[in-house]
């Protein structure tokens, strides 16, 4: 019998799963200036205006000390600034997302996510339940810094699951995950977690249903550089969010949702950015 290769192009991979995994496109000498310029700015603890500060974290929880980054491409003054709207705006990462789009996009943000051992993951959800963005939804671009796995919490990925719509969130179970939310996912539904490793960049439909479990190693951090868009000529978008052009300039013009917000909210935050 002959068995004829079957190849599936990243965009028809997009259209038919909810996501792309497109290994190697950060070199491993960027991912480890990444990888040091975060760790550098976070070497103290949280920064106030930049990190999701967890003011009710319990004694011990890893997250109070390294929570997440929000939009660090907003902060020219410290040198996370640059580098985070440089990968924000990366050509490499630019070109797929309109691959996947079919049009040009917009940024709308970029997180740092550390996740040190020890550390709860994110339940379940979809984007664009917090992005607001219309018509159609928001694409994400997840770039691994360290090689992830079921051990160190990787991203968990619901196939087909871009095409349902946005799905009310119910609680979250607060001892693995750190936001509040879960959504979940139909029972014809089950999440896969592709292995991934430093430097892969793993892209999303902002319906597809995703989330992390916890890190449950020893010694391995899981971090993770996340940036967010909307396809060009986007209506409407929440108003925690920017609308920057490749070239890093603001769009004018796009209507401010009423509603979303950041992309899932910790627990114990109190004090958020
Ligand atoms: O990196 C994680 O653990 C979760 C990130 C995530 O869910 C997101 O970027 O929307």
């Amino acid at each position: 019998m002959v068995s004829a290769a079957v190849s599936v192009s990243p965009e028809q991979c997009f259209q038919e799963q909810g996501y792309f995994l497109a290994r190697g496109l950060i070199a491993p000498a960027e991912v480890s200036n990444i990888r040091d310029t975060f760790m550098a700015l976070a070497a103290k603890g949280p920064i106030p205006g930049i990190s999701d500060i967890l003011a009710g974290a319990r004694p011990g929880d890893p997250l109070a000390f390294y929570p997440r980054m929000m939009n660090p491409h907003r902060h020219p003054e410290v040198p996370v600034g640059p580098l985070a709207l440089r990968y924000l705006l990366d050509d490499r990462i630019l070109a797929l997302l309109r691959a996947f789009a079919g049009s040009d996009v917009w940024a709308a943000q970029s997180m740092f996510y550390f996740k040190p051992p020890g550390s709860r993951g994110q339940a379940l959800h979809q984007d664009n339940f917090y992005l607001k963005v219309k018509p159609g939804t928001c694409l994400a671009a997840w770039i691994a810094i360290d090689d992830c796995d079921r051990e160190n919490g990787a991203m968990e990925v619901v196939p087909g699951s871009h095409h349902l719509p946005t799905i009310c969130p119910e609680q979250a179970d607060a001892a693995h995950s750190f936001t509040t939310h879960f959504v979940r996912p139909p029972e014809y539904m089950h999440p896969v977690m592709p292995v991934m490793q430093a430097g892969d960049v793993l892209f999303f439909n902002g319906q597809l249903i995703h989330g992390s479990t916890p890190n449950v190693s020893a010694s391995r951090f899981r971090r993770a550089l996340i940036c967010h868009y909307m396809p060009a000529g986007s209506e409407e978008i929440a108003g925690w969010y920017d609308t920057l052009d490749s070239r890093g300039e603001r769009v004018a013009g796009v209507k401010v949702s009423t509603d979303g917000g950041p992309c899932g909210t910790p627990f114990e935050a109190t004090a958020p950015h």
